[in-house]
């Protein structure tokens, strides 16, 4: 009997010990909301935010109840003031955050760079970039105090090449690359991990955002092929996010099988 309340005592310290706090950006939708779900699965405790308050809600309750411990944070990422409001002001027990994942993002237009909307540009660049940066700066310093994290970055196939009209989302893309590359350097000699997943494509709401609600035109970005899903992204964070301390998955390309490059792509 003793022996096996030993075991027990032994397996909760275990359990405790591997229950994260994870921080998602952009978790009311696709690849955030994947996220959502399969840290929760993992037995992880969560941070979620976005914009939609409501959406923040139905998936703290869908979450919450399967056992998951869920507080939400309603807050645009280009709001440098409230993201730094928010973050400041979190409830003791959920300060310590050991995996952040800036995935709060979007692409806005289709067109050649010469006829771009500046409008676009600046929401793009806000985001991916500006917003990311202000995550990673906000959340990092307390990493680096206990040295202790792991900051997974959303980018994209998108940053590894430029595409036909792609141009500017492409380029906040490679600026994640380019990012990521810089904090893992920069933390380099901390046992802070640096990760930059770069999906192909995937079906979410990113067309129909991207498309400005055209949904017609958004469903012919998957026709012909079997795209990739928010869950699949999630598995493969999920993954780096539990890989043992002294490994560090620095980048991982996930393309949808039909698909040769961020350009190419054969449908049937
Ligand atoms: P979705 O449109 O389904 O989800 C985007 C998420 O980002 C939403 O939860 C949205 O939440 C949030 N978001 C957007 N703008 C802001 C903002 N200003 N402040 C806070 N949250 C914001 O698209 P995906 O899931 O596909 O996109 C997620 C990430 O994945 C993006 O960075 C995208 O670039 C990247 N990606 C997507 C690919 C794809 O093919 N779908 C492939 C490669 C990368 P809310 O509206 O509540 O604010
Ligand atoms: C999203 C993937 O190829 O549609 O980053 O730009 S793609």
């Amino acid at each position: 009997m003793q022996q096996f309340l030993y075991f027990c005592k032994q397996n909760i310290e275990l359990f405790i010990c591997m229950n994260k706090t994870v921080l998602i950006t952009g978790a009311t939708s696709g690849i955030g909301l994947g996220c959502a779900r399969k840290f929760a699965a993992n037995g992880d405790r969560l941070i979620l935010t976005g914009r939609n308050e409501q959406r923040l809600e139905e998936i703290r309750k869908e979450l919450e109840a399967k056992g998951t411990k869920v507080l939400t944070l309603a807050f645009d990422v280009r709001d440098r003031a409230k993201a730094t409001e928010c973050i400041e002001n979190l409830p003791k027990e959920w300060k310590d955050i050991d995996v952040l994942v800036n995935n709060a993002g979007l692409a806005l237009g289709l067109e050649p760079e010469y006829q771009g909307d500046f409008e676009d540009w600046e929401t793009m660049i806000d985001t991916n970039i500006k917003g990311l940066l202000t995550m990673t700066r906000l959340i990092v310093p307390g990493m680096m105090e206990r040295n202790r994290g792991h900051i997974i970055n959303v980018g994209s196939v998108a940053g590894d090449a430029a595409y036909a009209n792609g141009n500017v989302y492409c380029a906040t893309k490679s600026a994640v690359k380019t990012l990521s590359d810089g904090l893992r350097l920069d933390v380099a000699d901390s046992n802070i991990r640096v990760t930059n997943l770069k999906p192909g494509l995937v079906e979410t709401n990113f067309s129909n955002v991207r498309f400005h609600g055209d949904t017609e035109r958004a469903a012919k970005v998957y026709k012909g092929i079997d795209p990739l899903t928010g869950d699949d992204i999630a598995d493969v964070a999920v993954y780096a996010a539990n890989a043992p301390e002294h490994v560090q998955i620095a980048e991982v390309l996930i393309l949808a099988t039909y698909q040769g490059s961020g350009s190419v792509i054969v449908r049937k």
